[in-house]
């Protein structure tokens, strides 16, 4: 259409649709919690749910969106493990006439006519988030040493988380980041590159920023086995607002979680059926988040869905 709206072919708003749902992987308590959410919401709504799990492989999602086309499915979830490289792929999906559905992650490609919308969190802003945190609390505290645990390399959160965080403390000179590896959002890649930090630093670093819960939670272990105390000798910074982190919170191991939240299952299914009963659809619909500290942990870890 051209414009930053889209129309679909008409479908009854009753009828029963095939989706498919390229998801990432399984690598952390946000993904478990969002591959539930939209599993959920597909088959609640009397849809029927083709589910492939990539392993947070490229060539996983490229073969499972193939294999959406071949069974003519009725619309396409995907939630891209990089920004980049799909455009072949996306491109049969178009030629096919099946519309796909950018779901957490955005991607990096200039004709936008390949996707018709992205539901999931602004990263940047995420990223901004934890910067200022940071600030407020660390500012005239002299020289700030802040390791950086990425997301997976090439990813849409990792390179937001970064840049936003960045932004922030790029403009505080006693800030600075001295050293930055992909856990590529697992607990047991956190843990390893955080013992690899320690053992080059250790007594130089006074802040993490681990770009997800599960890699802060990681990293904690390697810090209470290198002998120091998380939260205490080092500030713990984490994104997502897992169980996980408000447990740690609570614990008085971790200061910080910024939420991102994964449970848009419901909200992703009302879009395609939007789209496919010919209504319009922004190109780009954001989920609202917040963030949490230690001092409210204890209080909110019972409310907590995911
Ligand atoms: O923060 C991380 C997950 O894309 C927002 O991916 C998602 C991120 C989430 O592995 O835990």
């Amino acid at each position: 259409t051209g414009s930053d709206t889209e129309e679909g072919d008409s479908k009854e708003a009753s009828e029963k649709l095939v989706i498919g749902f390229s998801q990432v992987g399984a690598e952390s308590e946000w993904r478990t919690a969002n591959t539930t959410s939209m599993q959920d919401a597909i088959t609640d709504a009397g849809h029927e749910l083709k589910f492939s799990d990539a392993q947070q492989k490229q060539e996983n999602q490229i073969k499972a969106i193939r294999s959406f086309i071949a069974q003519k499915v009725d619309a396409i979830v995907f939630s891209p493990v990089v920004e980049t490289g799909f455009e072949t792929v996306l491109q049969e999906a178009k030629d096919a006439k099946i519309p796909v559905f950018l779901s957490d992650r955005a991607v990096d490609i200039e004709d936008d006519s390949l996707w018709v919308t992205f539901l999931g969190s602004d990263f940047i802003e995420e990223g901004k988030k934890a910067g200022n945190w940071l600030v407020e609390e660390m500012e005239g505290e002299g020289e700030v040493n802040i390791v950086e645990l990425q997301g997976t390399v090439g990813s849409a959160p990792a390179i937001d988380r970064k840049e936003g965080f960045e932004q922030i403390i790029s403009e505080y000179p006693n800030f600075e980041i001295t050293k930055s590896q992909t856990g590529d959002f697992t607990r047991a890649k956190g843990k390893e590159v955080m013992e690899a930090f320690l053992k080059s630093d250790g007594d130089n670093i006074d802040v993490l920023y681990a770009h997800n819960d599960d890699m802060a939670i990681g990293a904690i272990q390697a810090i209470e086995e290198y002998g120091l105390k998380p939260a205490e000798d080092i500030v713990i910074i984490g994104v997502d607002a897992v169980k996980g982190a408000f447990e740690a919170m609570a614990a008085g191991k971790m200061n910080v979680t910024i939420e991102c939240n994964p449970l848009f299952g419901p909200q992703m299914v009302e879009i395609i059926e939007q789209y496919l009963a010919g209504e319009e659809v922004p190109k780009r619909i954001a989920v609202e988040e917040s963030m949490y500290t230690m001092d409210q942990a204890e209080e909110l870890l019972p409310t907590r869905q995911y």
